[in-house]
């Protein structure tokens, strides 16, 4: 019988286990399935800790996610096909929830499905080898310490790739006065209260922490972008500067001649694709894009066809490009879907990697991942799901983003998969400060 790791029960380790799942629901004979999971809970990044640092064993913590962290995206954009949020919810809900309320979302499936039983919890893989015919995989249970080795036919990675931060180092840091923090590891923006704070990059992190900062009292915030700056119209207390060169005291200086005082320096400087585990030549290698390269159709490890990644790309689709992705690699596993020629998957990477290359603005980003995702649907059973729709939602978010950074996540949206309109939330945005799933569910 053919036997697949999964590692990591994510958003991308749930899509494939209900994959899998749901070709059992339609009496098709599915592999073993064995889903290793170094938290002691699923859901993965969704899975809020207030730690940092490390765990209980030792083993660096892998949440990213924050207190009163609210969707940045629509959540239509994000639905699953096979699974409406007005069947979870039974109600609509406004289309930009906090974290509890998708947390609790991407869980329903995953109970529906009953796919609980496949994960190993508390158990860290710590080295995959290809020994030729299959994968031996070396795992440790964090509870009781023990190693236990497996073979399987095909490794699905699905440890994400937010998890892992990337810190540069500024001059003048190691005498800074002040404290110095990655966003990785920033948890609460009340600590920052009546702060001078200044955020580093340009990205989505950095446009989110920084407006946390923000809503819950920072004196100010200056966010220093190293190549161009987000653009978007701030409140007065903050403001977009150009990179900072240099810590003198509690002085920071940037390269545009800026200079201000700083109790407080966040690090949004992104993350690192990290996969300790893997042998090199099974390693994925890669910044955050939107095509990164050697994998087919975005999926399958050029080099060894039988090992798959997912969730890899950087995003604008998710949750439901994460399941176009798990339907493909499930179906190539079950010899539903056969790879053409090497010769034709380098033609099939270069033809995406060229197009992402040429890419120059957000609206075209989010065309190539539309034309991406789509391809990818084509080619399984996922059920039906307007990615054209999705593809307008994006936009529209976009230019509701340039017309009010604090007001774009009061917009509703269509459901892509019901048609439901979602209705208008009862508080906005930048007065709701309880981001907890029983404020947000009740009526005003
Ligand atoms: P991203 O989207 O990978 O962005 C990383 C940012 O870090 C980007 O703006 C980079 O600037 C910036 N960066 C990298 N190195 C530096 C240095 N040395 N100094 C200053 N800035 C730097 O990561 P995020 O954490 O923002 O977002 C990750 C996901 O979280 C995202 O998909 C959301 O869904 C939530 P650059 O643009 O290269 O100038």
């Amino acid at each position: 019988m053919t036997k697949v790791a999964i590692i990591g029960s994510g958003p991308c380790g749930l899509s494939i286990l209900r994959a899998f799942q749901q070709a059992e629901e339609k009496g098709q004979k599915i592999p073993k399935l064995v889903c290793y999971e170094k938290q002691d809970d699923w859901g993965g990044l969704w899975n809020y800790s207030w730690r940092t640092g490390s765990d209980q064993y030792g083993d660096p913590i892998p949440n990213s996610m924050y207190r009163y962290l609210w969707s940045n995206g629509p959540k239509e954009c994000l639905e699953f096909a096979d699974y409406s949020f007005d069947e979870h919810f039974k109600q609509p809900i406004p289309s930009f929830p906090p974290r509890e309320v998708l947390y609790d979302y991407i869980l329903g499936r995953a109970k529906k499905a009953n796919i609980k039983k496949y994960i190993k919890f508390n158990t860290t893989v710590n080295q995959v080898k290809f020994n030729g015919n299959m994968f031996e995989v070396s795992s440790l249970n964090k509870k009781d310490n023990t190693v236990t080795r497996n073979n399987f036919d095909y490794i699905v990675v699905a440890t994400g790739h937010f998890s892992v931060p990337y810190i540069p180092e500024y001059k003048g840091m190691k005498t800074f006065p002040g404290r110095i923090l990655h966003g990785h590891d920033f948890r609460d923006a009340e600590e920052f209260r009546n702060k001078e704070v200044i955020v580093l990059g340009s990205s989505y992190s950095a446009e989110d922490i920084a407006l946390q900062c923000y809503k819950y009292g920072a004196k100010s915030v200056t966010i220093g972008y190293r190549n161009n700056p987000m653009g978007f119209k701030w409140p007065d207390e903050m403001k977009e500067v150009h990179y900072l060169d240099r810590l003198e005291g509690k002085k920071a200086i940037f390269k545009d001649g800026h200079e201000q005082n700083v109790d407080a320096i966040i690090l949004c400087s992104g993350y690192l694709h990290h996969f300790p585990y893997l042998e090199e030549n099974l390693k994925l290698k890669t910044g955050n894009r939107l095509y990164p390269p050697k994998l087919y159709k975005g999926v399958v490890w050029q080099d060894n066809h039988k090992i798959m990644y997912l969730g890899m790309q950087d995003q604008f689709h998710t949750f439901n490009m994460f399941d176009c992705q798990a339907w493909f690699a499930r179906d190539v596993i079950m010899n539903k879907i056969h790879l053409p020629s090497e010769e034709k998957i380098q033609d099939d990477i270069n033809k995406w990697m060229t197009q992402e290359e040429a890419l120059e603005d957000p609206i075209q980003m989010i065309d190539f991942q539309t034309e991406y995702t789509k391809d990818l649907h084509a080619v399984s059973d996922y059920p039906n799901i307007d990615f054209e729709l999705i593809r307008e939602h994006f936009k529209s978010w976009e230019h509701h983003k340039e017309e009010n950074i604090m007001t774009y996540r009061n917009n509703s949206f269509a459901s892509a998969v019901t048609g439901t309109k979602a209705p208008i939330h009862h508080t906005p945005w930048a007065e709701a400060m309880d981001d907890s799933m029983y404020t947000f569910m009740k009526s005003k």
